[in-house]
């Protein structure tokens, strides 16, 4: 056999890049393809969903704990739309997920055919690579591409729409072939130019009170060992965004956590102030991480930054210092040259009471009035009742899943980290709500055995809850677990601090969640007294499969969530 079908050759492709899970839903524009899939010897596991866009949040899971890039796929028309919610987090986060829609025939092309539409313009602004498959002998180098710039540089997402026509149509055998190690991520990292390394280097020595606010650059290169060995070096105190969690375990004396107006605490905010240098390691300084550019404060405070993609350096502050190049490397790099410089200067002296001393003090006065509130037997339960009681019975090998609302600040916060690595995250790009029961379906799927946590709202469970067949039919660990407050409480929050408590459309009826998970065959505890939560999270946490736990919370405009422009 020297040919095979475009879809035969999409499949093997895939096989190639070491795909071995695809989550997606059918189509009528899709049928050759599954026929392939159907009919092949590929050892690809095709997870079906209930909705396209839960299978991207799949994927981006998926890619999150695996280090691959996550596959997802839908057919034409409604399937692109709706798969697209999902490949724009990704892409905005830096995950590397490659969405196929299947899509009409050329034929079919401007003739009113159900599910027309332009694939290619629609996810051209949303995807770091994208295209239509016009023709099968294009179909290889097509996919190639797509893996090559999804896993190099700042990782991203692909979108590739495979008409129907060139599913059927023949690819030559010999043009089937990949580089396998572009189906991993960053595939081909990069160091950084010496000089702007030996700038860097020279600022962070000379500084009195630098700072880290690592961003997921790092976790995404693996830095791991790098910004522990350079934060020891200096004295620095690591803060993080949302999604640099796990870059270090927060049992270590510099690790100052979450800062920013989502997660971050006065006492934490006031370590970023006292800097003299800031350090962006792989963080874009956006909006949320700095309080809309207000911590670190641009006057003040020098700023060195970091980061693999060059057009995020100096995006938001005039640096003092910028460094392109992937974070491991550069921060080897960095390493060097301050040995090279001054070999035994700044060797983890501790300046004055800055450092470890400062993180030590700053977190306890971050934690003092949280184990207050958590203590709290209060009804409706408080939420840091609840975050405290799950790390209570948490095995810390689980990994945890928050979606925005109550969720986010208070686990970005307040949930312990005891293990680097990606083992925490919140779709931070978008922070689209109903992203986390899908994302941690895909994380269980890409780390058999370990017990996913997703922590949700009730307007995300409104907008998941489809999901919890998927995850009934395949049994997976994961436990959801619903803060119930039948309100949209984050906007009531702000309707409460930013506009005098006009409270506007934004209550909703109380629903048993436990009874929906019950009728999708998902077992289920309502929990409504501050005394039954541990023992049901216990239960949750240790049974086999997947389980629900509603929690029927205190509302966030009531609460004092770590969100600081209530707290102002
Ligand atoms: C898809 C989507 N629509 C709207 C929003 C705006 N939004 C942000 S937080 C929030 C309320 C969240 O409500 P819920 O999930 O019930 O959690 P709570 O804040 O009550 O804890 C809304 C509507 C959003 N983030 N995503």
């Amino acid at each position: 056999m020297t040919q095979m079908t475009g879809a035969e050759a999409m499949v093997r492709m895939l096989e190639a890049h070491g795909v071995r899970h695809l989550f997606g839903l059918c189509g009528d524009t899709s049928l050759p393809f599954y026929d392939a899939l159907a009919r092949l010897d590929h050892g690809i596991e095709h997870v079906l969903t209930r909705d396209e866009r839960h299978a991207a949040y799949m994927a981006d899971g998926y890619a999150r704990v695996t280090g691959k890039v996550g596959v997802c796929e839908g057919p034409s028309g409604g399937g692109a739309t709706y798969i697209l919610p999902g490949v724009v987090e990704a892409n905005e986060s830096s995950i590397p997920v490659l969405a196929i829609n299947s899509d009409i025939s050329a034929a079919s092309r401007g003739r009113y055919t159900l599910t027309e539409l332009d694939q290619e313009a629609l996810f051209r602004p949303l995807t770091g690579w994208n295209g239509v498959i016009r023709s099968a002998t294009r179909l290889p180098q097509m996919v190639r591409e797509a893996f090559a710039h999804m896993t190099s540089g700042r990782p991203c997402a692909a979108h590739l729409a495979l008409p129907f026509d060139v599913q059927r149509q023949p690819v030559e055998v010999a043009d089937v072939w990949a580089d396998a190690s572009l189906g991993r991520y960053p595939s081909r990292p990069q160091g950084a130019d010496p000089a702007a390394v030996l700038a860097a280097a020279r600022l962070l020595a000379s500084a009195t009170r630098p700072l880290f606010v690592c961003g997921g650059g790092p976790v995404i290169a693996g830095a791991f060992d790098e910004v522990r060995r350079l934060a020891e070096r200096l004295g620095a105190p690591v803060a993080t965004s949302v999604s640099g969690r796990g870059i270090l375990e927060d049992a270590h004396p510099l690790a100052l956590g979450v800062v920013g107006s989502n997660g971050g605490t006065l006492p934490t905010r006031e370590v970023v102030a006292d800097s003299d240098l800031v350090f962006f390691i792989g963080c874009r300084a956006g909006s949320v991480t700095t309080e809309k550019w207000r911590h670190p404060a641009r006057d003040r405070q020098r700023i060195v930054q970091l980061d693999a993609d060059p057009a995020t350096l100096g995006a938001n502050y005039p640096l003092d210092a910028g460094i392109a190049g992937d974070a491991r490397l550069a921060l080897a790099q960095l390493l060097d040259a301050l040995d090279a410089e001054a070999p035994s200067a700044h060797a983890s002296t501790p300046r004055g009471d800055w450092g470890s001393a400062r993180v030590q003090a700053a977190r306890a006065a971050k934690f003092a009035p949280f184990a207050e509130l958590a203590a709290s037997t209060d009804t409706p339960l408080r939420p840091e009742r609840l975050v405290s009681t799950l790390d209570e019975v948490l095995d810390p090998q689980s990994i945890v899943v928050a979606d925005p609302g109550t969720p986010c600040p208070y686990l970005s916060a307040y949930h312990r980290i005891e293990r680097r690595g990606r083992h925490y995250w919140s779709n931070r790009a978008h922070g689209a709500l109903g992203y986390s029961l899908a994302a941690a379906i895909g994380a269980a799927v890409g780390s058999p055995g370990t017990r996913v946590v997703a922590m949700m709202g009730d307007g995300s469970f409104g907008m998941c809850c489809g999901e919890l067949e998927t995850l009934a039919r395949l049994g997976l660990p994961v436990t959801a677990i619903v803060v119930s407050n039948a309100t949209y409480g984050w906007i009531k929050a702000g309707q409460r601090s930013g506009f005098e408590q006009r409270y506007f459309s934004v209550d909703f009826g109380r629903t048993d969640h436990a009874r929906v998970a019950e009728a999708f065959g998902v077992r289920a505890w309502r929990v409504t007294e501050p005394a039954d939560l541990r023992g049901a999270l216990a239960a949750a946490l240790e049974a086999a499969g997947p389980n629900v736990v509603d929690v029927c919370c205190q509302p966030l405009h009531e609460a004092r969530a770590p969100v600081s422009e209530w707290v102002a």
